[in-house]
């Protein structure tokens, strides 16, 4: 098997632990790429090299903003060049549909190209300071070592998220994508030279959450760690982060509720519901994996839904005609599946799947059937926790009021959709809802120029969106006497 290097300082090198493991194929369950297993002194060279590249006077740092963002819009090309392959590496890494991932490969370059564009238009501010003699303005300065850490459910969108607007802004990365999904990453981190950034400016570590991701979070000269990943290791981070006074984003998952009221297109809302919950196996931050169906059109709804859902192929995810995929890793295979059981176990209704697929098109592969339960409470764990799998809990509702206390009734709140005909209601209903997105008759719709991130549990901070650029950057005020006048040194000017 291909034995893969980790990317420090411009220069595809072996891990100092000289130790390799095996990535598998989701469709196979079989191994098909050896990973470097990065330790502590990796992430000490990975962070030095960052560090170096931010040094004032750098290659990096001598760059004008512009020239900055004409990187940023060539490494865009090379993506778009690349696509394909990337997308190619994707699927087989983390059995997602290659239909979905080079749409997303095709996609990510414009992020490349609005934060290009957008970085040498990140100006300060002339302030007409209340004291006279003085002149006082703001700089928008970089701030340093940004450590990306990214899930694998979408490896490399998630860290554009964070690398686009972190280069904009003149900050260097250490990246440490998913231990389940970093060959994509090995390969995107080719173009980074191709495009002609400095050695240095970004640097990819592999390997283990505690190996590789505790040292980088904890090491004294990263500044800011940007993160997607479970709540639970947001959390751990987020308490490392505060001993050492860093940023942190935090992109933490949700549990979203997809709200049909009996006014909505009835068709349309049931294509939004499955789409929610099944594209891409639910294994999205924004799953909508709570149906919350007012109760005069429910038993139709449902009957709607079960047709659409239970007709879903499965199978290879490379071929283009699959809708459903396999289960990225093992351990959320079995996570899935132990849900689906706690469900059983609660007293929901399962009306579909429910069960490990076994059809003759899944072959070896780590499939789940598509699973709705209905007659599902508010309180029980499956309508609480996220699964991350293809799971849907439908959740009656009687009025308004009930809906939204219900969608707002999770510790998470990324994101929400609402299916209505109502004008009333599509305005209002995006104000009551707790959640960073909502979606008003259409569902899972992302762009590069629209700020994406979580209320509550789901997180801090935004990605995308003019927004995102301001969570790399900080603000220094700097004074400058302009009178010549002569001080009282003992009072304050
Ligand atoms: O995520 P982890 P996992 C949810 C989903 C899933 C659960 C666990 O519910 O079932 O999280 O998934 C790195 N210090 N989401 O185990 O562990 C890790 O190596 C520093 C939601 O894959 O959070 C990886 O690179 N880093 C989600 C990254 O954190 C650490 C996407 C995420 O891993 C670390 C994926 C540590 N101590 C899963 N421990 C979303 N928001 O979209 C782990 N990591």
């Amino acid at each position: 098997m291909n034995k893969q290097q980790l990317l420090i300082n411009g220069a595809f090198v072996d891990p100092c632990t000289n130790a390799w493991y095996e990535s598998f194929n989701p469709f196979t369950g079989k191994p098909w790429t050896l990973i470097p297993r990065a330790g502590k002194d990796d992430v000490d060279r990975a962070v030095a090299a960052a560090k170096s590249a931010f040094t004032y006077g750098s290659d990096w740092r001598k760059l004008t903003a512009t020239a900055r963002g004409a990187l940023l819009r060539k490494l865009g090309d090379l993506i778009s060049q690349n696509a394909a392959r990337l997308a190619e590496i994707e699927t087989t890494d983390n059995g997602k549909l290659f239909a979905e991932m080079r749409g997303q490969l095709t996609y990510i370059p414009q992020w490349f190209h609005y934060f290009g564009g957008l970085a040498d238009k990140i100006e300060g501010r002339a302030i007409p300071i209340d004291k006279p003699g003085v002149l006082n303005y703001t700089r928008e300065e970089p701030l340093g070592v940004v450590a990306a850490i990214t899930a694998w459910n979408s490896p490399l969108m998630l860290a554009t998220w964070k690398l686009a607007p972190a280069l904009a802004a003149g900050n260097t990365v250490v990246w440490k994508p998913s231990e389940y999904s970093s060959a994509s990453a090995l390969a995107f981190g080719e173009l980074f030279e191709q495009a002609g950034f400095p050695p240095g400016v970004v640097n990819i570590v592999t390997g283990f959450g505690n190996e590789v991701g505790e040292p980088l979070v904890t090491h004294p000269d990263v500044a800011k760690i940007a993160f997607t990943g479970g709540d639970k290791t947001g959390e751990h981070i987020y308490e490392l982060a505060a001993k050492g006074i860093k940023r942190v984003t935090l992109e933490l998952g949700g549990k979203s509720a997809n709200i049909v009221f009996d006014d909505a297109d009835m068709d349309e809302a049931v294509k939004g519901v499955v789409s929610g919950i099944f594209a891409a196996t639910g294994q999205t931050c924004i799953a909508g994996s709570r149906a919350l169906i007012q109760r005069k059109i429910h038993d139709e709804f449902v009957e709607k839904l079960l047709a659409l859902a239970k007709n879903a192929r499965m199978g290879d995810p490379l071929e283009l005609t699959t809708q459903l995929g396999p289960v990225a890793t093992r351990p959320q295979y079995d996570k899935i599946l132990d849900y689906i059981r706690i469900a059983k176990q609660e007293g929901a209704a399962c009306v579909l799947g429910g069960a490990a697929a076994t059809r003759p098109e899944c072959g070896s592969g780590w499939f789940v059937e598509p699973t709705v339960f209905t007659g599902v409470d508010p309180k029980m764990r499956i309508a609480t926790e996220e699964v991350f799998g293809p799971v849907l809990s439908i959740i009656p509702f009687d009025e308004e009021e009930d809906a939204i206390r219900i969608a707002n009734s999770t510790v998470f709140g990324l994101a929400a959709g609402v299916w209505t005909t109502s004008i009333r209601r599509a305005i209002m209903m995006p104000e009551r809802l707790e959640a960073g997105t909502v979606w008003v008759n259409t569902y899972r719709a992302h762009s590069y120029m629209s700020p994406f991130g979580g209320y509550k549990r789901s997180g801090i901070g935004r990605e995308s969106g003019i927004e995102a650029i301001r969570e790399y950057l900080q603000t220094k005020s700097v004074w400058i006497d302009i009178a010549g006048n002569a001080q009282n040194p003992f009072v304050m000017r």
